[in-house]
Formats: structure tokens, sequence, C-alpha cells
């Protein structure tokens, strides 16, 4: 090979090294971003405005007591012993590990009042548990992110429908839904922003909910933990300084030859 042929080709192969590398990192952001599935925000104004909306959930019914309304972008459901409320849509649930549901009740502890069923196709299957037994947590007066573990409740991963079973002789209530969506990511917020994941927007003015919800750092089986974004982290850190060092190595035989 010729001195020119050489520099060619080891600019090219420094300019190969980058575009993977830049390629890497933009991967990397895109696993950083939400990747919740949202079934319904209910950010709309009436209740049936499913295409308007965008969101997974294509139907809602029920007879849930008194109604089922929109509600300041949520979903109100006020009821009064026995009834039920569902909702479902052409979903695909399976890759995800929880059910979230941003919820709050009139009064507290609404979760002891109804049981959350689900549909797989047509085929309604009961969990047996209340809300507060399948989640663990109690439904409080201000809005928090309430997590159903779809596996340790052997809930079917073709869940495509939410069925909210009032007790018979359960007291009078309201619950407020504000979101309902599925996510590998227990506790972290959507819109977190990752530090090791340049972007070139300027980010966005989220103003952060009122709900006191606290970032955990749980293990993300879809998107690795956050040892594992680290780890990609450095990797991304090290190939960068790689192709730099390269650069510089081309530019010194450059000025060599
Ligand atoms: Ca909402």
């Amino acid at each position: 090979m010729t001195s020119l042929l050489k520099k060619k080709a080891l600019k090219l192969s420094v300019s190969l090294l980058l575009i993977v590398n830049l390629m890497f990192v933009a991967g990397l952001t895109a696993m950083a971003a939400s990747d919740d599935l949202v079934f319904d925000n209910y950010d709309r104004a009436t209740l049936g405005d499913l295409a308007g909306a965008k969101v997974g959930a294509q139907w809602t019914g029920g007879d849930a007591g008194k109604s089922a309304s929109i509600d300041g972008n949520a979903l109100k459901l006020e009821y009064a012993s026995k009834g039920w409320f569902g909702t479902g849509g052409g979903i695909d649930a399976s890759g995800y590990k929880y059910l979230k549901l941003t919820i709050k009740g009139a009064a507290g502890g609404e979760g002891a009042d109804f049981d959350l069923n689900y549909a797989v196709g047509e085929n309604v299957k009961t969990t047996g548990k209340s809300f507060a037994d399948l989640s663990g947590a109690k439904i409080s007066t201000d809005y928090q992110d309430i997590y159903v573990d779809l596996a340790a409740n052997k809930i079917d991963k073709g869940i495509q429908a939410l069925h909210f079973n009032f007790h018979d002789g359960a007291p009078a209530g309201t619950i407020w839904i504000d979101s309902i969506s599925f996510t590998n990511s227990k506790g972290a917020k959507a819109d977190t922003p990752k530090a090791d994941t340049p972007k070139a927007d300027t980010p966005k003015a989220d103003t952060p909910k009122a709900d006191g919800a606290t970032t955990t750092k749980e293990a993300n089986p879809k998107t690795g933990d956050s040892s594992n974004m680290n780890l990609y982290g450095t990797l991304a850190l090290m190939s960068g300084l790689a192709a730099i060092l390269l650069i510089a190595r081309a530019r010194r035989a450059g000025r060599n030859s």
C-alpha cells in the first residue's frame, strides 16, 4: 500500500468507528427514553374520544355506579355497591413487567372496594383479589403510582382489557385514575433525563407531578438496570476516546509523511 492509500484507509476506519459509536450512543438514547405502553392517560375532554386520544385503549364500558367520566384529565369512577367498569384495546403488553395506575380516592383505601380483573381477547379472567391485595398498596387521597406485578400475580401477558369489579355491598366512593400504563421500570418517571445520554434538543420544561413518587433503582430487565446503563455509558466513552486517539494518530501520520 502506498502512504496515501494507508492514510485513506485509516481515515475510513476512523470514520466508520465514529459512525458506529454515534449509532451506539443513539441506541442508548432510545433505550433511555421511556418505552412505557400507555394504555390510557385520559388526557381529553370526553371519555369516548379514544381515537383522538391515540392511546392503547379502544373501548370503555360498564355499569359502575353512577358514572364514568373525564375529570381533570383523569378517569373519574363514582360507585355505589356492585358495578363494573371495563376498558380494553388491541395492545401487546407481553414485554412488560408491571401494570401501573396513577390513582387517588376521595376518602383513601378504596382499593378494598373492588377487584381488578382483566381479559385476554374475549376471555375475562378473575384475579380473585381486591386491588389493594393485588398491588399491596393503599389508595390515598393524593395521586400515587401503584404497580401491579404481572408475573407475581399470575396475570396472563396477553392482557388486553381491565375490569374494575366493585364489590356487592361496597360503600359509595369515588376514585380518579390519571393514567394506566404498562412499564418495566417501577418508580422511574417517564421523562426522567439520563445524565449519560446527550440529546441534541433542549430539555423539556415538564413540570414534575405533585404525586410525591420517588425514583428507585430497581433493576429493569428490558433496558438493563442502572449499573448496566453505567457500563454501556463507559463503553461508549471508551470507544469515543479510541476514535479521538485514532484521529490524532492519523493526523500525526499525515504530518510525518
Ligand atoms: Ca391523565
